[in-house]
């Protein structure tokens, strides 16, 4: 059993896709432990997103992740943090994705990706810690 971060990007939150993906995860064996819907301030996106910070695409990214609520999640399951990114979420381009995936099923392009997970053990932790304090975790 482990713990990852996703999120329910803006694009989906316009969609209607909420119920949608947290349907396909559930019925996957993923068990919600956190969530809340925030609208993101650019300084709350520009500080998760600091790795990224020299890509090209950076602007636009934080451009998107502020231009709607999204939905912030903590995801328990097992072996999720690597089933989640590597079996459920799908390629970065929807074009590129799995029959199937999350991004497959509900991406507009690879900028507006409906979903967010964390890409490694350390991005897991920092990223639960980054959006949710412990006692918010079930
Ligand atoms: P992933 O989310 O699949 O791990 P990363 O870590 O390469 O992808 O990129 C982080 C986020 O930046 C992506 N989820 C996507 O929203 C955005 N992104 C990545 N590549 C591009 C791109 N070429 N143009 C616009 N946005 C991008």
């Amino acid at each position: 059993m482990n713990q990852t971060f996703a999120i329910i990007k803006p694009d989906a939150v316009k969609d209607n896709k909420i119920g949608a993906i947290i349907a396909y995860l559930e019925e996957r064996g993923v068990r919600v432990a956190a969530m809340k819907m925030v609208q993101l301030t650019r300084r709350e996106a520009e500080g998760f997103y600091a790795e990224h910070r020299e890509r090209g695409f950076f602007g636009e990214l934080i451009t998107f992740m502020v231009s709607g609520p999204l939905v912030l999640m903590v995801l328990e399951g097992e072996n999720v943090r690597f089933r989640y990114r590597e079996e459920l979420m799908g390629a970065t381009d929807p074009a590129q994705a799995a029959d199937g995936t999350l991004r497959k099923l509900f991406a507009r392009s690879k900028g507006e990706n409906a979903v967010h997970g964390s890409d490694s053990d350390a991005s897991a932790v920092r990223e639960i810690g980054y959006w949710f304090p412990q006692h918010e975790i079930f």
